[in-house]
């Protein structure tokens, strides 16, 4: 039987706890919770080897970037969902500059549209750069845009802090974007 690495868990946690429960037979509460022996055995059932809780909250632990939230018995994703739920962010002050890595073909449609959250429910940034290059090179070249969130904040953009530090907007009008290196 082939093991399921860390790394595979991890992927297909994001996939069921952001993307699609429902191929995985789970229901998650508004918050996007649901608790970790469930998701036990329905990963169990998916990968037809046995999948314990204590495995799910060692790539919990593990993760790089914290995906995972565990509170009490429950799990969640921190961030990065496709279908809307309740996070409760509440808005914050972000650093001055923000970045958001990309790729050279988005450039021109996000700085005619802004930045706008494709298929996930919100935009992702981040206060380093060297997160958004990462970010950015999942597609290719990277281009880093940096935002002006002291003039956004003035005009009313809001911007929240998931539990795993990743910054979010609904959307990032392109008056506050520029672009570093492209
Ligand atoms: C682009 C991963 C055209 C945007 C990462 C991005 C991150 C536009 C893509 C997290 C646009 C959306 C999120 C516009 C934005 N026109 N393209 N107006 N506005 N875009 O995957 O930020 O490993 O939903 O630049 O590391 O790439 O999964 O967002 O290229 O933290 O935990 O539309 O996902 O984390 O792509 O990545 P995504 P993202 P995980």
């Amino acid at each position: 039987m082939k093991t399921i690495t860390q790394e595979k868990l991890s992927k297909t946690m994001s996939h069921a706890l952001r993307h699609a429960p429902e191929v995985y037979s789970l229901t998650l509460t508004d918050e996007g919770f649901v608790p970790v022996k469930t998701l036990a055995q329905q990963l169990s059932t998916h990968f037809k080897q046995k999948i314990t809780t204590e495995s799910i909250l060692a790539v919990t632990e593990a993760d790089s970037k914290q995906r995972f939230t565990v509170k009490g018995s429950n799990i969640r994703a921190a961030q990065g969902h496709s279908f809307p739920v309740r996070l409760g962010l509440v808005p914050m002050t972000p650093p001055e500059v923000l970045y958001h890595g990309t790729v050279t073909q988005f450039v021109t449609p996000i700085m005619e549209k802004g930045l706008i959250p494709g298929g996930r429910q919100l935009v992702h940034m981040s206060a380093e750069y060297s997160t958004a290059m990462t970010v950015g090179s999942r597609r290719g070249k990277p281009v880093i845009l940096t935002i002006n969130t002291v003039a956004a904040v003035a005009a009313g953009v809001e911007f929240f802090q998931s539990e795993n530090n990743v910054w979010l907007a609904h959307a990032v009008p392109p008056q506050f974007i520029t672009s570093v290196n492209y």
